[in-house]
C-alpha cells in the first residue's frame, strides 16, 4: 500500500494469502429498516505459517454491538472505521459477531439497502463488509447458511442464495426462513433479498435429467414484463449446456428485479439481482435495444455461475479474469441468438461500436489500464469497458489462435483444475496453453500493457509479387512509457485474385499471427495488385493505419463477405469525409444507394451501415479535439446522405413495416431500426411528408421501439407536434419509471440547434426541477445528468463554462449520495488535455472546483486526480 496525502493505492504485487480461513459462516439477520440486527457466527481456521498473526477483519458503517470467541465475550479487540482485529486466537475457533446497521439511511446502495419499501443487498466488491465484519475479500471462500428475519406484512417474501431449508411463523406478526448454499463462495456473492414481491415460475430439465425450478421476482404490477427475462434465462442454460457442456448446479434459481441499482446486474449465487432496467420488458414499453440488452444480460449474469462463481477470482486485480471470460460468453451467446449469419455480423459490429466508441478513449486517457491492472485507488473504478470489453476480445483472440475446438479443450481443463478456487489470470491462460500445447507467453501482454496497439499496413506489389508490410506500436499509457510488440492474430483475404496461379493461398482467409514489431505478408504469382480485407471480423482490438485507396475500399464495401470489413469500408470512407473534408464520391454514393435498396440484405446490417462513427471515436483520429468542428461536419455528412439518397430512404421507411403482433427477433428489430433511421433521414432531408409520417407512427405504434423513434424524430427535428407528444407520452407512461427515464434521455440527447448551441442546457436544466426527478436513482440520474453530459458531445462541449459547470456540479452533488454514479459522472471529462485550449479552460476549471472539495469519496477523488495529474 503506497498513501499519498488522501488516497491508498492497492499493488498487483503486494497480494498475500490470507492468515485465516473461514469454513462456515451462519448469519442470522433481523430485517428492520432503521435497524438491522446482523448476528455473524463462522468457523476459522489459521492458515498454515501464521503462528502469532492477529485476525484483522473488514467492517464498515456499522455498529459493532459484540465480539466472541468460542463462546466467550472478547473485549481487547481494536476497532477503526475500515476494521476490526483480535489478537491471540486460537488455531481453529467459533467466532462470532454481533452488529446493527442502518438500510433505510444506505444512499450509496452497497451493502444492505431499502429500495421502495423492500431490502436488498449488493456485496461486489466490497459491500459485505458494511452489513457484517468479515476477510472480505474473494479468496476467503465458505459455505453459508442464513435466517432471515421480518415483519411477515411488510415482507413477506425472504430469498437468499441456495436452497430454502426451513420457513417459520414467529411471535409479534415476524416470520423466518433459513436458506442454505453448498456451494463455498466468496463474500462478495452473498446476497438477501426481502419484501413484498412476486414472481413467475417455470421448472425445466437439464442435460442430465434434473428438475430445476427458475423464478423471476417482480413488484406485483410488473409480474406481466417478466416473459422475456424468463426465456432468456432457459435459453442460456441450454446455450451453457450445449457450448461448453456446463450446467445449472443448484435445484433452484432466482433473478430479482430492483429499482435502485448502481450498475446492470449481479450474479450472487443462485439469486441473481437486476436493474428492472435489465428485466423488465413488454411490447409497449421496451424497445428492441431493451430487449437484446436483457437477454444479453440475463445471459451474462447466467454465464457468471461457472465463470465468476464456481471458479473466482484471487483478487480483484484479476477482475477480468470473470468479467472479460463472461461477456465474450455472452457475446457469443447473443451472436447464436441471432439466427442468421448476417446477424451473427450484426453483434459483432455492435460489439466493436461500442469497443471503439467508449474502450479506445479509456485506453487513451488518464484512467487507462491493462486488463489486469496493476493498482487502484478505489475497486469500484475498475469495472472499465477495458476490464470487460477489452477484456473480452483478448479471450476471442485466444479462440481465434486456437480455434473453436482447442478454445473448449482450454475451457474444460480450467474447469477440472480450477472448480472451487480462486484464481488468477495466469491460470486461465495456462489452461488454455496446456490444453493445445501452444505457447503463449508473449500473448500474456495483452494482460499486462495497457493501450491499443496501432499495426501500419504498407502494400506493394511488383512483378506479380504482393506484399503486405505490418508494423506494430503502441502509444505510452500512465505508468507504462514502452511495449513490447503484442502477439496480434490478423485474419485476412486477398480479393480479386482469380487469375492467380496459387489460388488456394490467395482465396481463402487466413490467420497471420504478428508478433513482432515488423513482418511481412509476401504473396507470390498474382497478375495484378490485389484488395486487401485484414482485421477481418475484427480479428484484434487494434487501430489499423492503412491509407487504403477509394477504389479498394468500393471494392470491399461491394464485395467482401466478410460482413464486418464490409462496414468498416464505409466507416473509413465517412470518417475521412468527416475529418478531411473528403466529398463523397457518385461511385460511393451509388454503392450506399444500391446497399440500401438490396433486398437481400438484413436490414439491421443496412442500419449499421449508415450509422456514422460516433463522435467519441472521431475525437481518438485527432491530435487535438475542436468537438464542434466534428459534431457539424458529421451532421453535414449526414444530411447529405439524406439528401442525395432521399428516394431510396422513402423506400426504406415504406418498406419495412412489420404488420401484425410484435415480435423482438432480430429481423424484425431489424426492420425497425432501419424504418427508424429511414424516418430520420427523411426529416433530414426535408421531405414534406417527413412530419406527418412522425406523427402517425407515433400515434398508430403498437411498440416502443416505433413509438420512441418518431418522438425523436419529432424532438430533433422541433416539428409542430413535439411539445403536444411528448407530453402525452409523459402523461401515458407516467407510472413505469423506466419508461420515463426515457423521456428524460430523449430530449437531454437531442441534437443541438445550431442557431442556438446552448438550448440543449436550458431544457435540461428544466428538467433537472421537474417533479419526478431525483438524483438520488441511479437510473433517473443517468437519463438526465449522465445522458446530457456524456451522450451528448455535440451539445455539451461548447467553449463556455456553463455545462462543465453543471457537470462538476453534479459530480459534487452525486458524490454525497453515491460515489459510484458520481465517479461514472466524474469520467465525463478525461479526455480534456485532448481538448482544443478555448474548451480546456473551462474543462480544467471544472475538474479543480471539485478537486478542492472536502468529503470527497476515494472513488470520485481517483478520478479527478489522475485527470488532472
Ligand atoms: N459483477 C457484475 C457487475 C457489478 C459490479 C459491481 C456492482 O456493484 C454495484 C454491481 C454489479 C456483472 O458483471 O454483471
Ligand atoms: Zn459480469
Amino acid at each position: 500500500m503506497a498513501r499519498t496525502e488522501n488516497s491508498i493505492t492497492f499493488l498487483r504485487s503486494e497480494y498475500k494469502a490470507p492468515a485465516f480461513t473461514i469454513q462456515t459462516v451462519d448469519l442470522d439477520i433481523a430485517l428492520n429498516p432503521s435497524k438491522t440486527m446482523v448476528v455473524n457466527r463462522m468457523m476459522i481456521q489459521r492458515a498454515a505459517g501464521q503462528i502469532g498473526q492477529s485476525l484483522v477483519l473488514h467492517g464498515e458503517e456499522q455498529e459493532l454491538i459484540s465480539v466472541r470467541v468460542n463462546g466467550e465475550i472478547v473485549r481487547g479487540y481494536e476497532l477503526t472505521p475500515h476494521s476490526l482485529t483480535i489478537h491471540n486466537l486460537p488455531d481453529q475457533f467459533e467466532l462470532s459477531i454481533t452488529s446493527a446497521n442502518i438500510p433505510e439511511k444506505n444512499t450509496s446502495l452497497m451493502g444492505l439497502y431499502v429500495s421502495n419499501g423492500n431490502f436488498f443487498t449488493q456485496c461486489e466488491a466490497e459491500g459485505f463488509r458494511k452489513i457484517t465484519y468479515f476477510l472480505d475479500r474473494p479468496d476467503v471462500m465458505a459455505t453459508y447458511q442464513v435466517t432471515l428475519r421480518a415483519i411477515k406484512k411488510d415482507f413477506p417474501v425472504l430469498l437468499s442464495n441456495g436452497n430454502l431449508i426451513k420457513e417459520e411463523e414467529l411471535p409479534n406478526g415476524w416470520h423466518s426462513a433459513v436458506w442454505q448454499d453448498p456451494f463455498p463462495k466468496p463474500s462478495y456473492l452473498f446476497a438477501l433479498v426481502a419484501g413484498k414481491l412476486q414472481s413467475i415460475e417455470r421448472t425445466i430439465k437439464s442435460q442430465s435429467g434434473k428438475d430445476k425450478l427458475l423464478q423471476v421476482w417482480v413488484e406485483a404490477k410488473d409480474l406481466d414484463k417478466t416473459e422475456h427475462a424468463m426465456d432468456s434465462l432457459i435459453a442460456s442454460i441450454k446455450w451453457d449446456e450445449q457450448r461448453f457442456g456446463l450446467e445449472l448446479d443448484l435445484d433452484r434459481f432466482m433473478i430479482v428485479a430492483v429499482g435502485d441499482f448502481n450498475m446492470g446486474a449481479m450474479e450472487n449465487k443462485g439469486l441473481n439481482i437486476f436493474n428492472t432496467k435489465f428485466v423488465l420488458a413488454n411490447p409497449e414499453t421496451a424497445s428492441d435495444v431493451d430487449y437484446s440488452n436483457i437477454e444479453s444480460v440475463v445471459a451474462h449474469e447466467y454465464f457468471h455461475n461457472w465463470t465468476g462463481n464456481r471458479v473466482t477470482c484471487r483478487d480483484w486485480f484479476q477482475l477480468s479474469l470473470k468479467e472479460g471470460l463472461t461477456v465474450f460468453r455472452d457475446q457469443e451467446f447473443s451472436a447464436d441468438q441471432m439466427g442468421s449469419a448476417s446477424g451473427k455480423a450484426v453483434k459483432r459490429i455492435e460489439d466493436v461500436r461500442l469497443l471503439r466508441q467508449v474502450q479506445f478513449p479509456e485506453d487513451a486517457g488518464p484512467m487507462a489500464h491493462p486488463i489486469r491492472p496493476d493498482s487502484y485507488q478505489e475497486i469500484n473504478n475498475f469495472y472499465t469497458v477495458t476490464v470487460y470489453e477489452k477484456g473480452a476480445e483478448i479471450i476471442r483472440m485466444q479462440q481465434t489462435l486456437l480455434g473453436r475446438e482447442g478454445f473448449r479443450k482450454g475451457m474444460d481443463l480450467y474447469f477440472k483444475r480450477h472448480d472451487g478456487q480462486a484464481v488468477t489470470c495466469d491460470d486461465f491462460v495456462s489452461a488454455m496453453s496446456d490444453a493445445n500445447q501452444k505457447d503463449l507467453t508473449e500473448f500474456k501482454r495483452w494482460y499486462s500493457q495497457a493501450g491499443t496497439p496501432r499495426v501500419k499496413v504498407e502494400e506493394s506489389f511488383a512483378g506479380n509479387t504482393y506484399q503486405v508490410k505490418l508494423t506494430q506500436s503502441c502509444p505510452a499509457t500512465p505508468g507504462q512509457d514502452t511495449k513490447e510488440p503484442f502477439h496480434i492474430p490478423l485474419l485476412y483475404k486477398i480479393l480479386g485474385t482469380e487469375s492467380s496461379s496459387d489460388s488456394s493461398k490467395a482465396s481463402n482467409e487466413q490467420l497471420f499471427e504478428l508478433t513482432q514489431t515488423s513482418q511481412t505478408i509476401t504473396v507470390e504469382g498474382l497478375k495484378q495488385k490485389p484488395t486487401l480485407s485484414i482485421n477481418r471480423n475484427f480479428s484484434a482490438p487494434i487501430v489499423l493505419d492503412f491509407e487504403q485507396s477509394e477504389s479498394d475500399l468500393l471494392t470491399l464495401l461491394r464485395q467482401d463477405e466478410d460482413a464486418f470489413n464490409r462496414w468498416e469500408a464505409a466507416q473509413k470512407l465517412f470518417m475521412r469525409s468527416i475529418l478531411n473534408g473528403a466529398t463523397l464520391t457518385s461511385d460511393l454514393l451509388n454503392t450506399l444507394k444500391e446497399i440500401l435498396l438490396d433486398g437481400q440484405l438484413d436490414p439491421a446490417f443496412k442500419d449499421l451501415i449508415f450509422t456514422l462513427p460516433a463522435e467519441s471515436y472521431l475525437y481518438e483520429q485527432v491530435k487535438v479535439i475542436d468537438p464542434q468542428a466534428i459534431h457539424q461536419s458529421r451532421r453535414k455528412l449526414r444530411h447529405q446522405l439524406a439528401h442525395h439518397l432521399q428516394e431510396a430512404w422513402l423506400w426504406a421507411y415504406e418498406h419495412h413495416q412489420t404488420p401484425g403482433k410484435f415480435n423482438p427477433d432480430a429481423m424484425s428489430a431489424g426492420k425497425r431500426s432501419l424504418k427508424n433511421l429511414a424516418l430520420h433521414m427523411l426529416s433530414e432531408s426535408g421531405h414534406a411528408g417527413a412530419g406527418d409520417f412522425a406523427l402517425k407512427q407515433y400515434e398508430n405504434a403498437n411498440n416502443m421501439t416505433e413509438r420512441y423513434g418518431a418522438l425523436a424524430v419529432m424532438v430533433n427535428f422541433a416539428s409542430a407536434h413535439a411539445a403536444k407528444c411528448l407530453q402525452h407520452f409523459h402523461q401515458t407512461f407516467q407510472s413505469d419509471a423506466l419508461v420515463i427515464d426515457k423521456w428524460f434521455a430523449l430530449q437531454a440527447t437531442r441534437q443541438s440547434d445550431l442557431s442556438n448551441p446552448r438550448s440543449v442546457l436550458k431544457d435540461v436544466l428544466a428538467l433537472r426541477q421537474h417533479p419526478d426527478f431525483s438524483l438520488k436513482n441511479p437510473n433517473r440520474a443517468r437519463s438526465l445528468i449522465h445522458a446530457f453530459c456524456m451522450n451528448n458531445p455535440g451539445a455539451f462541449h461548447q467553449p463556455e463554462a456553463a455545462s462543465y459547470e453543471f457537470w462538476a456540479k453534479h459530480v459534487i452533488e452525486l458524490n454525497q449520495i453515491n460515489p459510484q454514479v458520481a465517479a461514472r459522472l466524474a469520467r465525463g471529462l478525461d479526455r480534456w488535455k485532448q481538448f482544443a485550449p478555448n474548451y480546456q479552460v473551462h474543462m480544467k476549471s471544472a475538474l479543480e472546483l471539485i478537486a478542492k472539495q472536502d468529503n470527497l469519496s476515494s472513488d470520485v477523488a481517483e478520478v479527478i486526480e489522475k485527470a488532472l495529474n
